[in-house]
């Protein structure tokens, strides 16, 4: 209610947030979420609360009147359509330089993720987040999150047989025929559900091309974990199609939080302010860093540092099909979600998920995102006469990305005889190297925070997302962004509440 009073205010409801809201009511606190995106709870006209990625719709972009689909072209023919302006659940939010995909909606980027759950190499852990206790993260925080996420993997005997994993089978075999590792990667997807999909006994969700614009059913989002062990403590409560604007000081050191009611045209219909004790920002890396960025320049939270805005990467994606011969079929029902990857990253700084192209057809294809350790980082800054932030990514940042991919996929393509495609991405385009799925960092830990989150210069206001990762985990971030919250949550309830 505008002019209310809440203990805890948390900006956004992905990983970050939503271990945030469980822990502080388990530990007694009240807490208030405040969303952007929708609530997707409710099944559209066709029954379903999600869009199929074959056929995107109303549901499928945020106030797109086109869709932006990450491979934007099949067979050399542009697949992109036009769709009514919505506030839908996938955000291709160009910025400059790149295109950042996020989850808009209770979830976050797990309504529209791959569900890939992988803890980094503990080796690599030091690059990853050079001031957190490694030991503890990988005796009790990534445990805990993993446990939380409800991380399995796929069964390896089903794996033999199953038609939908032909794509990764075929993935393993030019993997390993050029001495590369094949590893099974975690996925929060529920394998007995992707088993009786198979089967033919459940309704099909993974096994019908399910995920960008959401999954129907299988997959454990935090909609079914983290939220709804918070709900359940009875002190969390959400408000969807709310977005905040402002964070400011008020008296007796709290927080008076600007927020914006949407209609689902995404038009402003009611401005509301409500006074916090404590912000958690988790907002995502683009979001978090956007409204920091923008709060510091315009006067509203002035004590922040000169680390705010800086250190953002795109984890390295970068993506690339390859045509295979006609005695290689990889399939033409397959698994959206992935399963298996290939790890080059000691040797050549690349970990490459062996993905899906669920299309319903036989393509000859295999695709691939690989995460490469690229080194380039990022600063956001305000854009006083525009009145936005702007990220000053350039495109050509990618070169190492894709270098680094290469050593893995010239390796093949000379093993096999085999090329790249060049349809996938557009006008003889081989690399998708315009886009992320991964963005980190923005407010980095101990740098823009303290060790644990806590922003410099405005007590009682805290980073607890992506944004706090500088720029790379070595695999898919997720499981490490929830497991830093833990930690950091912890730590936060036990020494500051
Ligand atoms: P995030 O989950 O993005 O949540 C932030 C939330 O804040 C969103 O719901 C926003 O709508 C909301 N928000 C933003 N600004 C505001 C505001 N001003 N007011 C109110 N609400 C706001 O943040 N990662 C993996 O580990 N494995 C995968 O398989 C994988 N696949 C992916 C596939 C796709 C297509 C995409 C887009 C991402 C994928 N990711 C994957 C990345 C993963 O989803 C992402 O790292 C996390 O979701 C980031 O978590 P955060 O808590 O930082």
């Amino acid at each position: 209610e505008p002019g209310a009073h809440v203990p805890a205010l948390v900006i956004g409801t992905g990983y970050g947030g939503s271990v945030a809201a469980l822990r502080l009511a388990e530990a007694g606190v009240d807490v208030h979420m405040i969303e952007m995106g929708m609530a997707w709870d409710t099944p559209g006209s066709d029954g379903k609360i999600f869009a199929n990625t074959t056929s995107p719709d109303y549901r499928s972009y945020w106030l797109r009147t086109r869709t932006k689909q990450p491979l934007s072209n099949f067979l050399g023919f542009p697949i992109d359509k036009d769709v009514p302006r919505y506030t839908g659940i996938l955000d291709a939010e160009e910025m400059g330089g790149i295109i950042v995909y996020q989850g808009r909606g209770v979830g976050g980027g797990s309504l529209v993720n791959g569900g890939m759950a992988v803890t980094p190499r503990r080796e690599n852990f030091g690059a990853v987040l050079p001031s957190v206790n490694a030991d503890e993260m990988y005796s009790v925080y990534y445990p805990r999150a993993n446990s939380g996420l409800g991380v399995g993997t796929v069964d390896p005997t089903w794996f033999e047989t199953a038609d939908c994993y032909q794509y990764a089978r075929v993935g393993r075999k030019h993997a390993q025929r050029s001495g590369f590792p094949f590893v099974f990667v975690p996925d929060v997807y529920d394998w007995d559900y992707m088993e009786q999909e198979a089967a033919g006994t459940v309704p099909k969700s993974a096994l019908a091309g399910e995920i960008l614009y959401g999954n129907n059913y299988g997959k454990k989002s935090l909609q079914k974990t983290y939220l709804a062990r918070a709900r359940a403590t009875g002190r969390v409560s959400i408000s969807a199609l709310h977005k905040v604007t402002s964070v400011a000081p008020a008296t007796g050191g709290r927080y008076t939080v600007v927020i914006d009611q949407l209609d689902t045209g995404g038009n402003t219909t009611a401005t509301k302010t409500v006074t916090a004790d404590r912000v958690f920002f988790a907002a995502g890396s683009v979001g978090t860093s956007k409204l920091l960025v923008k709060l510091k320049a315009t006067g509203a939270l002035p004590g922040l540092n000169s680390e705010v805005g800086k250190g953002w990467g795109d984890n390295g994606n970068v993506m690339c099909g390859r045509a295979n011969h006609l005695w290689d079929p990889t399939g033409a029902v397959q698994s959206s979600i992935p399963c298996s990857g290939i790890d080059n990253w000691a040797a050549g700084g690349a970990f490459a998920e062996v993905a899906p192209l669920p299309t319903g057809i036989e393509t000859f294809a295999s695709f691939y995102l690989s995460i490469t350790k690229n080194p380039n980082r990022a600063q956001f800054s305000w854009n006083a006469s525009a009145g936005k932030v702007d990220l000053n990514w350039q495109t050509a940042w990618k070169q190492p990305s894709i270098d680094m991919a290469k050593t893995i996929f010239d390796k093949i393509n000379a093993k096999e005889g085999t090329i790249y495609r060049t349809d996938l991405f557009g006008a003889y385009k081989i690399w998708g190297d315009h886009l992320t799925y991964h963005p980190l960092g923005g407010a980095v830990l101990n740098k823009a925070t303290d060790n644990y989150g806590r922003l410099h210069g405005h007590p009682g206001l805290y980073v607890i997302d992506g944004a706090l990762i500088p720029g790379n985990t070595s695999v898919n971030p997720f499981v490490t962004i929830t497991a830093l919250a833990e930690r950091n949550i912890e730590k936060i309830i036990a020494a500051d509440l």
